[in-house]
């Protein structure tokens, strides 16, 4: 542990085994080393964007048993948007300030490859200076099988449609057998890797998840974080990493047991000191409560993403986020905290601070 200890003061890369010791100290040193790692990239800045979720269809070939967004037993009522619902959804929120949308949509094979595209052409075409984040490495992975393409022709596809940046969602957790657990069939591994490290190369930025607290271990965790810190060493092309908090109503994972507010801060603090090559830490106020995630600006994290102003995915397992969050209160609440809250773009270049 003293030894660990001294690596962590000194701020001295860990190996797979001492990363796999950082869980047994206590929450104040890893709060403490991450922070420090925190303030001296970022100070008390923490940023935020204004954003709009669009989630075109929820009519899914997958079954991951974590999801309850997807039309099924447990939600049973499917929908598909239009390309111009989709365009026109993207219009309001522009018009009300946002100069994002996050698209992210289940696996419909019905609407075909071309639907896809055309959303983001479309949106692209209305509203040109849109920042427009599209499509989880899974869906890259469903495109591929759907069209014929391969991952690189999909990923080409998607610029020149118009997709500025990927999202990191998808990557749930790395270990092969708990993967299998969870969301068997869908993209692999190795294969949600490869497919942010072409975009990587491409020029283009993403960003990368992982979701805990369902029946992974803490040695799962680090082993997905040490998978992602391998690829951020080759490419440089993440801008953020956000670990996702398993919310367990209304799916088919049976979690009884929530993580505690000190493992949830831990994880926070664990990534920031590991993942020191990744610029931004993203603590998801959805998943991980507004109030934790403004007490995990003391851990490590500096972002808290942003307004959202629908939000379709988490909040049908639990999260209380369906109807986003209010700019005015955003800001205050990380003012209130003792932070400075920093409006960014979707690269994060400062927009405004408040
Ligand atoms: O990929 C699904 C996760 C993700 C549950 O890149 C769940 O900036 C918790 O990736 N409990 C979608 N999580 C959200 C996502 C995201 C969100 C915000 C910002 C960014 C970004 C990405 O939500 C899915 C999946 O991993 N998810 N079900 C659940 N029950």
């Amino acid at each position: 542990m003293d030894k660990l200890i001294q690596k962590l003061e000194n701020n001295i890369e860990f190996t797979l085994d001492e990363a796999n010791k950082l869980y047994d100290l206590d929450l104040s040193v890893l709060g403490k080393a991450a922070q420090k790692i925190r303030l001296d990239k970022f100070g008390k800045k923490t940023y935020f964007n204004i954003n709009r979720h669009i989630n075109p269809s929820n009519i899914c070939k997958d079954v991951c048993k974590f999801c309850a967004f997807s039309a099924h037993r447990k939600n049973p009522n499917p929908y598909t948007l239009s390309v111009e619902e989709c365009v026109q959804i993207a219009k309001n929120a522009y018009e009300k300030g946002a100069k994002e949308v996050h698209v992210v949509s289940a696996h419909n094979p019905e609407v075909g490859y071309e639907y896809y595209m055309n959303i983001v052409k479309s949106i692209k075409q209305e509203l040109p200076d849109i920042h427009v984040k599209a499509f989880t490495a899974a869906e890259v992975n469903f495109f591929s099988e759907l069209s014929g393409k391969s991952h690189k022709e999909v990923l080409e596809d998607m610029a020149n449609s118009g997709v500025d940046s990927m999202p990191g969602g998808g990557a749930e957790i790395f270990d092969e057998q708990i993967r299998n657990k969870i969301c068997k069939g869908k993209v692999s591994s190795d294969d949600w890797l490869k497919i942010h490290e072409i975009w990587h190369t491409m020029g283009k930025k993403s960003n990368v998840t992982m979701l805990f607290g369902h029946i992974e271990d803490r040695i799962h965790r680090i082993d997905h974080i040490m998978r992602i810190k391998k690829l951020q060493d080759k490419t440089g092309g993440f801008n953020a990493f956000i670990p996702l908090v398993y919310q367990r109503k209304n799916n088919y994972l049976n979690v009884s047991k929530f993580l505690t507010g000190t493992e949830i801060l831990k994880t926070i603090a664990i990534s920031r000191i590991l993942l020191q090559n990744i610029p931004n830490i993203k603590a998801y106020w959805v998943t991980t409560t507004l109030n934790l995630s403004l007490v995990a600006q003391e851990y490590g994290a500096n972002d808290i993403d942003g307004t959202i102003e629908k939000e379709s995915i988490n909040s049908a397992a639990g999260a209380a986020s369906s109807n986003g969050l209010n700019l005015n209160d955003l800001v205050e609440l990380i003012k209130d905290s003792g932070f400075i809250p920093v409006e960014r773009d979707s690269l994060y270049n400062e927009i405004k601070v408040y």
